[in-house]
């Protein structure tokens, strides 16, 4: 598959955006300038880049609780995120959902999510919208390895393989669920086997090539837009830091991380991006240089904002839209 030079670029500027927001976000946390809980996406920026890359600006995703990379990478703004993980009152969320309840309707983003497995079925709302609404429009769903022993997971495909609905459904396999290996929480090393049992196509791609990850996801779009149905994608990666900041990470051996962080999805594009001309490394250097630019910005907006009102808390808990023909 022929990508172009803009696509490459695209990809790369969507990874490196992804990787520089997680770090300083990790500072901050250290340093106590952010509260509550952040699970970092660090290692894995491959899979989101590769999957949003494959989705047009008015397709949806669902993402997880570890979802600021689906979310940078379908196009969020990093200012309002920040500002969100500071609890801030420009946040996102007005400053009331932090880090795990990231959401941008205008974007298709459909929000991260707490709930472990809460996204397969909410993409499937989203996806029986689309076919009732006759769009070619799809939705592409994240979740980890450990939520596909929810039920939600085996609920999801099997309403979405009966009835063909545009979801793709993108297994973000970086080997464990919090503490637990995978080894240790399902009987199975490849989880696309379970498409069998939904009569879809199963596929297992390199989670940390984001080439590869674009490729598969492209013709599972292609297939949902066409009403052909679902797809299962397992990507093997790995996560970097604990489960969340602060997580001493004593289940898993210090090897294991050297050797996935030997596999590092960005100098692999980097390297590309260099054999192949498609930029040279003073436009790397430059690029690299605006990205930080743009955290900062992003920082700064953050720090600027103010906290919301304790009153704005018993705000926005009910809606006033009435639909037509229903009462409240
Ligand atoms: C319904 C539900 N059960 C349990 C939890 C607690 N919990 C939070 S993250 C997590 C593990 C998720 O693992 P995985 O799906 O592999 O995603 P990863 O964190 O590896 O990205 C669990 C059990 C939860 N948030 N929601
Ligand atoms: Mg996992």
């Amino acid at each position: 598959m022929k990508l172009s030079n803009e696509n490459i670029i695209e990809m790369y500027t969507k990874m490196i955006r992804i990787r520089k927001f997680e770090n300083r976000a990790m500072n901050l946390f250290a340093e106590g300038q952010i509260g509550g809980f952040v699970h970092l996406y660090i290692g894995e920026e491959a899979v989101a880049t590769g999957v949003c890359s494959s989705l047009r600006p008015d397709d949806y995703i669902t993402s997880t609780h570890r979802g600021h990379g689906h979310i940078i990478a379908k196009g969020g703004d990093l200012k309002y995120m920040m500002a969100e993980l500071f609890g801030k009152e420009t946040g996102y969320c007005k400053g009331k959902g932090g880090s795990m309840h990231i959401a941008d309707a205008t974007k298709g983003i459909l929000g991260a999510n707490g709930i472990v497995g809460a996204g397969h079925n909410i993409a499937c709302g989203a996806g029986l919208a689309f076919q009732y609404k006759g769009t070619d429009q799809v939705c592409a769903c994240f979740f980890g390895d450990a939520s596909t022993n929810q039920s939600t997971f085996h609920e999801g495909l099997n309403l979405a393989s009966t009835w063909k609905l545009p979801v793709v459904f993108v297994c973000e396999n970086n080997g464990y669920g919090i503490s637990v290996s995978q080894a240790r929480h399902q009987n199975i090393t490849d989880i696309s086997q379970r498409a069998v049992a939904y009569n879809i196509p199963g596929i297992t791609v390199d989670g940390n090539d984001v080439f590869a990850v674009y490729e598969a996801v492209n013709e599972a779009v292609a297939r949902a837009r066409k009403g052909q149905g679902p797809t299962l994608i397992e990507c093997k990666t790995y996560r970097w830091r604990g489960h969340f900041e602060g997580d001493p990470t004593v289940y898993r051996p210090v090897e294991e991380l050297e050797q996935w962080k030997k596999k590092d999805p960005i100098p692999r594009v980097e390297k590309y991006i260099l054999e192949n001309n498609v930029m040279t490394q003073a436009e790397l250097d430059q690029l690299n240089t605006d990205i930080d630019v743009l955290v900062e910005e992003a920082v700064d907006f953050a720090l600027d904002s103010k906290m919301p009102d304790v009153a704005s808390a018993v705000e926005d808990v009910y809606t006033d839209i009435v639909e037509e023909g229903r009462t409240r």
